[in-house]
């Protein structure tokens, strides 16, 4: 009998392989040949959109949707496309993030950021560009027969990444450093940082892990389980991604660091220090892990995932 491989090695296995596939899907997504209903894809726009989407990042979203579809026998090849248009989210998020109005950064999973690459109009656009494909891909049949399904996905990932979720994060972090009116930095309490990071970053995390529950026609019970392990996971990210700032080597990390304190930045690290906010870590791995105990070991790679996000490096 052929011995399973532990579950961090099979956590490593399962995520290069959904990274892989997540790639290719990528690529064809963004071919140079236009899909009915376009009239052509500019060249430099489509290298630009391949340059931001292609080669690099860990794949985490994609994985998530992947995982937890797999809880809920969902067909992979469904959860590979709605984790594409997840990542799409995700990577313009990261090109607008980037831009010089927002962080002004030189550097970006290894690489020159894309409005460095190519130059600030062009990244806009690719963020626009990537942003639209996003919901391009939801609506189609292939992510899934049914369209209240379908409807229900858009729904989902437009809440998860507009006013009321990322876009909104986005927004409540600008004004806490100071960008606007006041000039100056607005003080954030525990409660205002949560929320701040709930739906910046945790937002499309909490819905790479709904949306396997979705495409699966999973119940509400089982949906909420799957929703609390995604809310814990998420903000568990964001203070390892904040730990990373302050600890972290910008060669592994692919990005400058310790730009949070210079920019006055409100994070859990800044306002606990760096012990309490890694015992606040470690207890939301354990609340993530312990969400999807009724699962058994069909959860095994997710529970892994918590602890991951926690230990990650990059
Ligand atoms: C500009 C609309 C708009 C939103 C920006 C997500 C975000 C909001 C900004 C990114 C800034 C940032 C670095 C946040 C920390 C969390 C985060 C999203 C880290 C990067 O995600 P990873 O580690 O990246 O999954 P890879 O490269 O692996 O995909």
């Amino acid at each position: 009998m052929r011995n399973r491989p532990d579950p961090a090695a099979e956590f490593d296995i399962r995520l290069k392989e959904a990274a892989a596939e997540t790639e290719t899907m990528l690529a064809q997504l963004l071919a140079a040949e236009c899909v009915a209903g376009e009239i052509v894809r500019p060249k430099r726009l489509i290298e630009a959109m391949r340059y931001a989407s292609l080669a690099g990042g860990k794949r985490l979203r994609p994985f998530l949707v992947i995982e937890s579809g797999r809880m809920f026998k969902v067909p992979r090849r469904r959860a590979l496309l709605v984790g594409a248009a997840l990542e799409c989210i995700h990577c313009y998020s990261l090109v607008h993030d980037d831009l010089p109005a927002m962080d002004n950064d030189d550097l970006r999973r290894g690489r020159p950021t894309s409005h460095r690459a190519f130059d600030e109009a062009t990244a806009i656009l690719v963020g626009d560009g990537l942003l639209t494909l996003a919901f391009d891909i939801l609506a189609r049949p292939a992510a899934h027969p049914d369209a209240q399904m379908r409807i229900d996905l858009v729904m989902a990932l437009a809440r998860a990444a507009g006013i009321g979720g990322m876009v909104g994060g986005q927004m409540l972090d600008l004004a806490a450093e100071g960008r606007f009116e006041t000039r100056r930095p607005q003080p954030l309490d525990e409660l205002g940082v949560s929320r701040l990071q709930a739906m910046k970053t945790g937002a499309l995390l909490r819905f790479a892990c709904t949306a396997g529950a979705i495409l699966g026609g999973a119940d509400a019970s089982a949906r909420r389980a799957v929703d609390r392990f995604g809310a814990a996971l998420g903000e568990a990210f964001q203070i390892a991604d904040d730990l990373l700032d302050v600890e972290g080597d910008p060669s592994m990390v692919g990005k400058q660091t310790g730009k949070d304190a210079a920019a006055n930045k409100a994070t859990f690290v800044s306002l606990l220090g760096r012990d309490e906010a890694r015992k606040r870590l470690h207890s939301l791995v354990a609340r993530a892990q312990a969400a999807l105990s009724r699962f058994g070991p069909a959860a095994a790679t997710l529970r892994e995932a918590a602890r991951f996000v926690a230990e990650r490096r990059n």
